[in-house]
């Protein structure tokens, strides 16, 4: 049960994935800190800490609804719940909370990818296992976290730049590029990603690139600052569907017809996002997997029940153009 889930909902990518409840390698770090736990909550639940980075997009309100849908004290969790507003402040403040509280389980998702050793260290100090969602921290040590589950950033903004380069590159083009959040793993790799795909199409220039920090608002702010700045940007390569939206609603204000006369590609398959997909305003859609929950609760299980998991769990993502959205926007769960 417990490894048909992972084999149909992950893939291996450099780094093996394993069924978790067969892995059984031992790791000292992850294995100490597994026994040494806090206190149990009513009736035996699970007591697990988990800090969101915010709700700054359909994205994230999909990813926080699959966790507190999957950590339920019917599936044997008690699940504390916190959301950061995307400040690593409020995160850290959170995690050190759930140290304190002593829970069983830390899982976060880191809002940037530096700064955290002093708050891991205090999580491995209580003996309190650290289960990384979505993003990655930038750490060099390692035991100070399980393991992290989430998608491959750099794949998918290489996905985003091998179709722009193969659709539209093949005349001169000008990119404007809107990046996610200042120094989180996504909007650091979905530009490197990009970048990498891109570097042999002397037809493409990336004439500007800012960071709308993931957000509809920011995204539509930025995007206009564009279009007053540069009179002939033909494509915008959003890190994430909402500021594509954004973006899209500052096209329209300036007279434009998004998806035509500006290319739009994106980052997510949201449901908006889609929507926008298929009905034409958007180009091109590489999708980011947000249903973390039932994974965090199975690796969290797993590691309960005295298992080890991976150090590195990667989510399957698909890939959109406009009929492929037509085809199953009904079906989106999200
Ligand atoms: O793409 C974006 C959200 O970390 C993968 O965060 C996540 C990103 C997602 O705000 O919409």
């Amino acid at each position: 049960m417990v490894s048909k889930m992972f084999r149909s909902r992950t893939i291996a990518a450099g780094i093996a994935v394993l069924a978790l409840g067969l892995a059984a390698c031992s790791s000292g770090d992850s294995g100490d800190a597994e026994t040494a736990g806090g206190d149990s909550g009513d009736g035996g639940a699970i007591t697990v800490g988990f800090s969101q980075v915010g709700s700054e997009s359909g994205w994230r309100a999909a990813n926080t609804k699959s966790i507190q849908d999957a950590l339920t004290a019917e599936a044997g969790f008690d699940l504390s719940f916190s959301d950061a507003q995307q400040k690593q402040e409020n995160q850290i403040q959170a995690i050190r909370s759930y140290i304190a509280q002593g829970v069983q389980y830390i899982a976060f998702s880191p809002v940037v990818e530096s700064g955290w050793d002093s708050v891991l260290e205090e999580a491995k100090d209580a003996g309190i296992p650290v289960i990384l969602t979505d993003r990655a921290v930038d750490s060099e040590d390692t035991s100070l976290y399980v393991t992290f589950i989430g998608s491959d950033f750099v794949e998918e903004g290489k996905r985003i730049g091998d179709w722009v380069s193969e659709n539209l590159g093949t005349e001169p083009i000008n990119v404007v590029e809107l990046q996610g959040t200042t120094g989180s793993a996504p909007a650091i790799d979905r530009k490197t990603g990009f970048e990498d795909a891109i570097a042999g199409n002397d037809n493409i220039s990336v004439i500007a690139s800012e960071t709308g920090n993931f957000t509809r608002a920011e995204g539509k702010t930025v995007m206009e600052g564009f279009l007053q700045a540069y009179p002939d940007i033909d494509v915008v390569y959003a890190h994430n569907d909402d500021m594509g939206l954004g973006a899209i609603e500052a096209i329209k204000a300036a007279g434009k017809v998004p998806g035509k006369d500006i290319k739009v590609v994106t980052i997510d398959g949201v449901k908006d996002g889609m929507t926008a997909l298929a009905a034409g305003e958007i180009n091109y859609i590489v999708e980011c997997n947000p249903l973390l929950g039932p994974d965090l609760a199975e690796i969290i299980k797993t590691l309960e029940s005295g298992g080890t998991v991976e150090p590195r769990i990667v989510t399957q993502d698909e890939a959109f153009d406009q009929a492929g959205a037509q085809a199953v926007l009904a079906d989106r769960e999200y």
